[in-house]
């Protein structure tokens, strides 16, 4: 049923295309919302049930405009991948091991309100209502690399915050070596986190994933709250979540409610399912070949060529100091 349906899905998404070429005033869209800048609730983020929506096209043009500033250092050598790809071809286990139809498998799952929690090794923990940190935050839009570890990529334009802001925020510790962000855990809410898992049973609920200080204060580490001029859709990770572009897609966790400072590595959901497959550091590297193929080549979903691999997916000028 679900292929048949997803087939109908995508014959509506290639008449659908339109480009992202009105961008609203963050402001105008407070105002039009009838909320001040300084409100609580602003219900901008995505809501659940998805409003009727009929298709992911439907969907997708719901989403609240969000307006950011491009920054021109961020920018990739070939344009965007279409929203309509990005926004249907995912991956989100909480929902399914499949690639289409996130959007409709997580109609439950309620993104606003949504508190971001911080705590662990800091000396101000703190609870961030997301559509505040959104008002607040220095957001800007970047075209990024997304290099998955399955050897498919794409290139989007996110909207986010360089998570340094959040992080001097915070004021961590000298014994912080770590960060660990954890995704929500909502059985109810989320398919597959109510089910036994497709790994032995075992899946490591809920999805979490780490880093370094010094990656998590790099330059491109971006907490992420919109794509394509909007509010982040649900099937890429609403309201909000991480983009790490050299490292491969699966460290770029989604929708994350917890974000704690601490002095050991974290446990992650990959590494813990297997960890000679999927290490802690994951940087995309074309001489790695993962165990079971080659990581040389990746396919665009976009374009659908395959183009060779770029060490640190075309991003050594930024992090490369980091591993030397
Ligand atoms: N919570 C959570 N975050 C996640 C995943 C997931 O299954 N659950 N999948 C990861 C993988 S493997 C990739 S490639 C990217 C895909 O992001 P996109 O669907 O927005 O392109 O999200 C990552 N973040
Ligand atoms: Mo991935």
């Amino acid at each position: 049923m679900i292929t048949i349906r997803s087939r109908k899905r995508w014959e509506l998404l290639e008449r659908d295309v339109t480009p992202e070429s009105t961008y609203v005033n963050r402001r105008e869209v407070l105002a039009a919302l009838g909320l001040g800048a300084a409100g609580a609730a602003l219900g901008i983020l995505p809501p659940s049930p998805a409003l009727g929506a009929e298709n992911v096209a439907d969907y997708l043009k719901q989403l609240p405009p969000l307006n950011a500033k491009r920054n021109p250092k961020y920018t990739v050598d070939q344009p965007p991948t279409p929203e309509l790809l990005s926004g249907t071809y995912n991956n989100f286990y909480e929902f399914t091991t499949g690639k289409d139809g996130v959007w409709e498998l997580a109609d439950k799952f309620e993104t606003r309100p949504w508190t971001l929690e911080v705590s662990g090794l800091v000396d101000k923990p703190q609870s961030f209502d997301v559509e505040q940190l959104i008002a607040k935050m220095p957001i800007e839009e970047r075209l990024y690399r997304l290099r998955c570890v399955e050897a498919w990529s794409a290139v989007v334009p996110w909207i986010g915050f360089p998570m340094s802001e959040l992080i001097k925020a915070v004021s961590p510790q000298s014994g912080a070596k770590y960060v660990k962000m954890t995704t929500f855990m909502r059985p109810e809410q989320s398919v597959r986190q109510g089910q036994k898992g497709f790994f032995g049973g075992s899946e490591p609920w809920p999805y979490t994933e780490g880093l370094t200080m010094a990656e998590a204060m790099n330059e491109l580490t971006l907490l992420t709250v919109g794509s394509y001029g909007k509010i982040l859709p649900k099937q890429n990770g609403a309201p909000i979540r991480l983009v790490v572009p050299w490292k491969y897609g699966y460290k770029s966790i989604k929708s994350i409610d917890k974000i704690e400072f601490t002095a050991e590595q974290p446990a992650t959901f990959w590494n813990s399912i297997a960890a000679n497959e999927y290490g802690f550091t994951s940087n995309v590297n074309p001489n790695v070949p993962h165990p079971r193929w080659s990581q040389a080549n990746e396919r665009d979903i976009g374009t659908r060529q395959r183009k060779p691999t770029l060490m640190y997916n075309g991003y050594e000028a930024e992090v490369g100091s980091l591993y030397s």
